[in-house]
């Protein structure tokens, strides 16, 4: 099950379960303190509470006739790097000061992790994701994105875009911070899929197409079997010494880099596609 947070026609804004072509409202006022998606998603039983939501007497509303939000409440959103073989060369290719850390955490037992974004820097579909005025050379990074429960157990996954200046990161590796966090930095959406047993990992494909003027200037593709580490791991290092009363969503890193003389510039598209759960797509803004 698919579930997103939506505004109406009339400017409301409530949470949905999504299907091919429509949106279905649930009626969240049939339990007290359900109030956002993430009541939703922090209950003991999300699909069954969603479900129990439900009406059958609502009519579903044409995708087309709503607008997806970022599926994202008060959470905080984190990262974890270089756990594709891509990303460890591309990184180590990036940083002359750095390659030797790249190198060194791609087999550690402890991953990066980092803070990528609070809700107010991210953007849902459609919405404009940013490169930052003082960088030369950016990219978005596609990313299968892990919804936690503040008790730190997977509840669902959603599709990440982690934008990046890699020249910023690659002059030195202290500078992570402002080449990952800023304004616009961070894309989510377009819906939630409610986690449901174990995640087949090879059959998860990721995609990245960059559009410019309309034409593809960039296309690349991954599937999660790539990725180095465990969902599980990953999610139990964030919640390792850490707490999270709001949730957190953890973004698991990139399999997909362009090569190095690509940069997007202001006026592009991104689409990312992640089979199971969508396709996030948002034009990219750079101020001059
Ligand atoms: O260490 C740099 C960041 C790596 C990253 O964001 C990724 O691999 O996706
Ligand atoms: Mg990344």
């Amino acid at each position: 099950m698919k579930l997103a947070r939506i505004r109406l026609a009339d400017g409301t804004q409530t949470v949905a379960a999504v299907h091919p072509t429509t949106v279905q409202p649930l009626d969240l006022t049939q339990v007290s303190n359900c109030h956002s998606l993430s009541d939703v998603l922090h209950s003991e039983d999300p699909a069954g509470l969603a479900r129990f939501l439900l009406r059958p007497d609502t009519q579903p509303i044409l995708l087309s006739d709503v607008e997806l939000l970022a599926p994202i409440d008060q959470q905080e959103v984190w990262a974890a790097g270089v756990t594709y073989k891509r990303s460890q060369v591309a990184r180590m290719e990036e940083s002359e000061s750095g390659a030797s850390h790249y190198d060194k955490v791609y087999d550690a037992e402890r991953p990066e992790l980092f803070m990528k974004a609070t809700p107010s820097r991210v953007s849902g579909p459609g919405q404009p994701l940013r490169v930052r005025r003082d960088s030369e050379w950016s990219v978005p990074e596609p990313e299968f994105t892990l919804v936690m429960n503040p008790a730190g157990k997977i509840v669902g996954y959603t599709i990440g875009n982690d934008m990046s200046a890699r020249d910023i990161e690659g002059e030195n590796p202290l500078y992570l911070p402002q080449a990952k966090v800023y304004r616009q930095c961070a894309g989510l959406g377009p819906c939630i899929l409610l986690a449901d047993g174990p995640v087949n990992l090879e059959a998860t494909a990721i995609e990245l197409i960059i559009y410019r003027a309309g034409n593809e200037v960039f296309k690349g593709s991954t599937d999660l079997g790539q990725l180095h580490r465990s969902l599980e791991e990953l999610a139990g290092w964030l919640y390792r010494e850490s707490e999270f009363p709001n949730g957190a969503f953890l973004m698991t890193g990139t399999g997909i880099v362009p090569d190095d003389s690509f940069t997007l510039e202001n006026g592009d598209s991104v689409s990312v596609t992640i089979a199971g759960i969508g396709t996030l797509s948002n034009p990219i803004v750079k101020d001059s």
